[in-house]
């Protein structure tokens, strides 16, 4: 095996290798009776000192196993170099919650779901007595007691009609019903039927001519075309362009992670991945407990798509492969998970100047990293850009189809097979957590959250944030005319003072500054972190989901580097009692001023469901920027050419 560079994401090979060291351990019983099964096998990343000093490192893979028999979860880390187990934990439920869902689960859920007699029975009441027409969408269970429910390795699970082999199962929601499955002991422990809605009838198959009407012909080509190729270089995992460079890694559970990002041989991140996120949704009724952490229970990477040129991506594109693994630990190749191409961005600069004549335009460019990802009935893409002017932009590309339920107030759907029966939950007819997208269909409000891991870096690893408000000030005798605009600058000195809002009104920004070098008006060297001002967590503060997405609270937390914080809703997710991740990262208060700090941002749009996002949504974006803020002395595009000779005058 050559030896990779220590941030290279695992190849095929070394998870094989690792596999033989857990069964040679004892942990991995081959063709035997235990079912032991990977929920989450992954690179264990050198530390930064380690990477930095230019140490190979010990290369090491870490391994969440789950006995689908009794439960028992065991987290360890093999060594690669060494040949051998360096730990192996086995987790305590009730404290350190439950493994990431499997692969297998989902037809496992379905298979025990539809063998329930309760649940059978309520959808025969129903009118569904077909079952090969229905489909069940497990859902993490988080943590809402009881708590002998809680104990258990659970999901619960919601059902769709599916009318023929292509019918859109999302339009057609069996509302009211939910069945709670242990996984471990393969049996429907609970049903929970609380009423009836009439099923919605409309299809939603936007394949279909007949649902979507021809398609139209008045779109003209748009080819793009680089004849010289790209202006970016790919080796293996390294990525340069222009004055960029930095590597490229991806993991089954965060997808893709970016390294050692420079500008100029200048360090600016050291590591940046999206490493959580959580989908609440805000319908009170039976279905309280639905919140997906795509991340932490499902893992996103693992269902990255495999891109296809000229319809995900258009251009010169480079793709790279990402390796993933299956429920038994096999290597898995998705072919073109990551797509690496240049983009036209509009006009970097443009100046017609009253005075001496000259007119010119530039054009703006940006190398694009991407990767998009389908869990369940989302997609969502991720898409890193980073310009000629030292700006690097996160964008979140959530498109897919609506989780929906049944919308009240639609009696005359009431078809052949359904009767109505809202009883007290809606008793005026009317669904205040929903948009009704489609006649008798509901979307229920929720939320994207996700957070950024921003492993800082600005010219160095002595780094402190200062929070920037700008306002105006009252007239006085200073400011007679009462025009003055100031800027408030106020230091992030500790863990306990860094869990930070956006606001909006006062325009408020995040600058990250070296502590030790300054640029030439002796000011630090700093970017900064705009954020979008969209609402954090809407759940009370009290509530059960709060407790488990302490990171959600707020935009911002900036942590001491740890290795070992990675994850900000805590390294087992799914189930997990409450406080993991970011509130304990933050309770030793650490000093963050002149640190190796880390920058924890939270971001994503409060989607409150438009008719347009049905039957599927074009896509919702959202994310951050971070702009270069006397990192270079003055506009570093001065020397970008003009796109062509008549584009230059005087
Ligand atoms: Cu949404």
């Amino acid at each position: 095996m050559s030896s990779p560079h220590p941030l290279d994401p695992a190849s095929a090979q070394e998870y094989l290798a690792g596999r033989d060291i857990l069964v040679a351990a004892g942990l991995l019983p081959e063709g035997g009776s235990a079912p032991v099964r990977f929920a989450y096998y992954g690179l264990e990343e050198v530390a930064k000192d380690e990477v930095l000093a230019g140490a190979a490192g010990d290369r090491r893979l870490r391994a969440f196993l789950v006995n689908l028999d009794t439960g028992e979860s065991t987290d360890v880390v093999v060594s690669l170099t060494h040949g051998k187990v360096v730990s192996a934990r086995t987790l305590d439920p009730a404290r350190d919650g439950q493994m990431p869902i499997l692969e297998s689960d989902f037809a496992r859920v379905d298979e025990i779901t539809k063998a329930d007699p309760d649940w059978r029975a309520a959808m025969a009441r129903r009118g569904y007595r077909d079952l090969s027409k229905i489909r069940t969408a497990p859902i993490t269970a988080g943590a809402f007691g009881p708590a002998e429910d809680d104990r258990r390795r659970m999901v619960r699970v919601l059902a769709f009609v599916q009318d023929s082999e292509h019918d859109l199962a999302w339009a057609h929601p069996i509302d009211g019903v939910a069945a709670y499955v242990d996984l471990i002991e393969k049996k429907v422990f609970k049903v929970t039927d609380e009423f009836e809605l009439p099923v919605p009838r409309e299809s939603g198959d936007y394949d279909d001519e007949a649902v979507r009407g021809p398609h139209r012909t008045t779109l003209k080509p748009i080819e793009i075309t680089q004849p010289e190729g790209p202006s970016f270089t790919l080796d293996g995992f390294a990525l340069r362009w222009q004055d960029w460079s930095m590597r490229i890694g991806f993991d089954a559970r965060e997808g893709l992670s970016l390294h050692q990002v420079s500008l100029d041989d200048r360090p600016v991140l050291y590591r940046a991945s999206i490493p959580e996120m959580v989908v609440p949704y805000g319908d009170p009724k039976f279905r309280h407990w639905q919140a997906y952490f795509d991340t932490g229970e499902y893992l996103v990477g693992k269902w990255a798509n495999s891109l296809e040129l000229g319809c995900d991506c258009l251009g010169e594109i480079a793709y790279l492969d990402a390796t993933v693994t299956d429920d038994t630990g096999q290597p898995r190749t998705i072919p073109n998970a990551i797509c690496i191409h240049e983009e036209d961005s509009g006009i970097l600069w443009k100046h017609t100047d009253i005075f001496n004549g000259s007119a010119q335009s530039r054009r703006q460019r940006r190398l694009v990293v991407s990767y998009f990802t389908t869990v369940g009935n989302y997609d969502y893409g991720f898409y890193w850009y980073f310009y000629l002017d030292g700006t690097i932009e996160l964008e979140v590309k959530a498109t897919g189809v609506l989780f929906t339920s049944a919308y009240p107030g639609h009696a005359h759907l009431d078809g052949d097979h359904t009767s109505a029966h809202p009883g007290p939950a809606y008793p005026d007819g009317a669904n205040p957590y929903a948009t009704e997208v489609a006649p008798g269909l509901a979307a229920p409000f929720h939320q994207h959250l996700f957070s950024a891991r921003l492993d800082m870096t600005v010219d160095g690893l002595a780094n402190a944030v200062e929070e920037v408000d700008v306002s105006g000030l009252p007239i006085g005798p200073d400011n007679p005319y009462g025009n003055a605009i100031v800027q408030k600058v106020t230091r992030l000195a500790r863990e306990s003072q860094a869990g930070r809002r956006a606001d909006g009104s006062r325009g408020r920004t995040w600058r990250i500054i070296n502590t030790e070098r300054t640029n030439r008006f002796a000011r630090p060297i700093s970017y900064t972190l705009y954020p979008e001002s969209a609402p954090v967590l809407l759940a009370d503060p009290d509530s059960p989901l709060a407790a488990r997405a302490g990171f959600a609270a707020n935009h911002l937390w900036v942590t001491r580097y740890d290795p070992d914080q990675r994850w900000p809703a805590g390294d087992f997710v799914n189930q997990n009692p409450g406080g993991a991740g970011i509130p304990v990262f933050i309770a030793g208060d650490r000093d963050i001023d002149g640190a190796d700090i880390v920058l924890w941002h939270t971001f994503g749009p409060t989607h409150i469901p438009r008719p347009e996002d049905w039957p599927v949504m074009p896509v919702a974006r959202c994310g951050f920027v971070l702009k270069p803020t006397g990192f270079f002395d003055r506009n570093p595009t001065l020397d970008v050419p003009p796109p062509g000779p008549h584009c230059s005058q005087g």
